[in-house]
């Protein structure tokens, strides 16, 4: 062959081997194109479960037997699922028979009906300079990782008011707001699945608008606080959602429900259930007996997982029970490091600023390059753990399980899920 034949041809090889190095590269932390992959997954809950005052094993069936491949967490992670509506949040409803709405550059609309019902609601959209579609990154509240920071490194923010959607301050018998004008006023649904079913019919939306504006396999999700509580179930409990970064979020968030008792200070799980209808109504039989509960939030951190999760707490205030969320993390990344994703989760608590929800220099460069590698998807940082010293828990006192070694790619643990290239190829200036 000719160099002139030639080089098309080395050109043509090269350009399929960066290809192909591209999805190597995002699949394993992909986001899934579908909210909830596992729902053809059969699961039959048991009507009692047994009591562990340790952190139930992510790993053990609800038959008994253990996860031996990548490819039973699938199932595995609906049996998670199922037991997280049935005791702590309230069951999320799948997707309405009917959602539309707009995208424009300033504003999505929703309308939602089902059963002869409807309700609306809206969010604002601020893009980041140049040309779009856009990654977009949810903050819930409105406020959350500094957005400043995340429309500099080239993602919209998309304000979501989750309070039109399930609203605070109301008794758990009339309930209020969007989520509640369609399942009823007394659903024992709590406000966090709602709010996080809320996020999930703007994401049906953006979806719809095929790439105006914004991209729907490039979606992540934060908030402080209550919104951290939010965050966290947001990303739990919906797949499309490529990076979930939780701030603060103490009680009904991150933190191991079976650590509070315990952590002297933090916000007890009576109080937090009183507080506001945050968890499912169902949560009032274990707000005294966390131990009872057959799931806990290490379980929910692994149900982010191959997705980028970036947690952040604060180890000054008590009231936000960072030892447990210390806790959540380190068993919640064993679940990570078994699908073979251990660089996915990061855990930052060692920060400077005891204000609750301040902007802190420390999660700036953490921030970007999980933005960066999990919805610009042009970077590949590891995630990093850590913990500050003075609210840093020890894994070993709540496990009495180990970590198997799994079988299978992380590929194939979810048929469903497309390792998605970028899908606007970024052309060099
Ligand atoms: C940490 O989130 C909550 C906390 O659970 C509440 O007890 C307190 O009232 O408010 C916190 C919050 O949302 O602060 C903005």
């Amino acid at each position: 062959m000719s160099g002139s034949r030639l080089r098309p041809a080395l050109a043509l090889l090269a350009a399929t081997l960066i290809a192909v190095a591209g999805l190597i590269a995002v699949a394993p932390g992909a986001a899934a194109a579908v909210e909830d992959d596992g729902a053809d997954c059969p699961v039959s809950l048991p009507g009692s479960f047994p009591s562990t005052a340790k952190l139930p094993d992510p790993f053990k069936k609800i038959d008994g037997t253990r996860v031996t491949s990548k490819t039973d967490w699938r199932c595995r992670r609906q049996e998670i699922k199922k037991l997280a509506e049935r005791t702590i949040h309230g069951p999320k409803p799948v997707k309405p028979a009917s959602v539309t709405g707009s995208v424009s550059a300033t504003n999505i609309t929703v309308n939602v009906s089902e059963n002869g019902r409807s309700a609306g609601f809206s969010a604002g959209v601020q893009l980041p300079s140049g040309t779009g579609p856009f990654p977009a990154v949810f903050a819930v509240g409105g406020f959350g990782a500094d957005t400043a920071t995340i429309r500099a490194s080239g993602a919209a923010v998309i304000s979501y008011d989750p309070l039109a959607v399930g609203k605070e301050g109301t008794p758990r018998n009339n309930k209020q707001g969007a989520f509640y004008s369609i399942y009823g006023a007394s659903s024992g649904t709590g406000l966090l699945a709602a709010w996080a079913w809320g996020v999930s019919r703007i994401i049906d939306v953006i979806e719809q608008a095929g790439g105006q504006f914004l991209k729907a396999d490039a979606l992540g999700v934060t908030g402080c606080s209550r919104y951290g509580k939010g965050a966290f179930a947001v990303g739990v409990l919906d797949q499309r959602i490529a990076l979930t970064m939780p701030i603060e979020s103490g009680t009904a968030g991150v933190p191991i429900l079976r650590g509070i008792p315990g952590e002297s200070g933090s916000q007890g799980l009576g109080n937090a259930y009183g507080e506001q209808p945050w968890f499912g109504d169902a949560f009032s039989a274990y707000t005294g007996n966390p131990a009872g509960l057959p799931v806990d939030t290490h379980e929910l951190v692994g149900m982010v997982a191959p997705r980028g999760l970036f947690i952040m707490e604060n180890p000054h205030i008590d009231w936000l029970g960072a030892r447990s969320g210390s806790v959540a993390a380190l068993a919640g990344a064993e679940v990570y490091k078994a699908l073979g994703v251990g660089a996915n989760i990061t855990y930052w608590s060692d920060v400077q600023d005891g204000t609750h929800c301040a902007s802190r220099p420390e999660w700036r460069t953490p921030l970007q390059q999980n933005i960066q590698k999990f919805l610009l998807r042009t970077g590949s940082a590891a995630g990093t753990i850590r913990i500050a010293a003075k609210k840093a828990g020890n894994l070993a006192e709540w496990r009495d399980w180990s970590t198997p070694t799994l079988t299978d790619g992380p590929g194939t643990t979810t048929p469903t899920t497309t390792p998605t290239a970028p899908t606007t190829p970024t052309t060099p200036a």
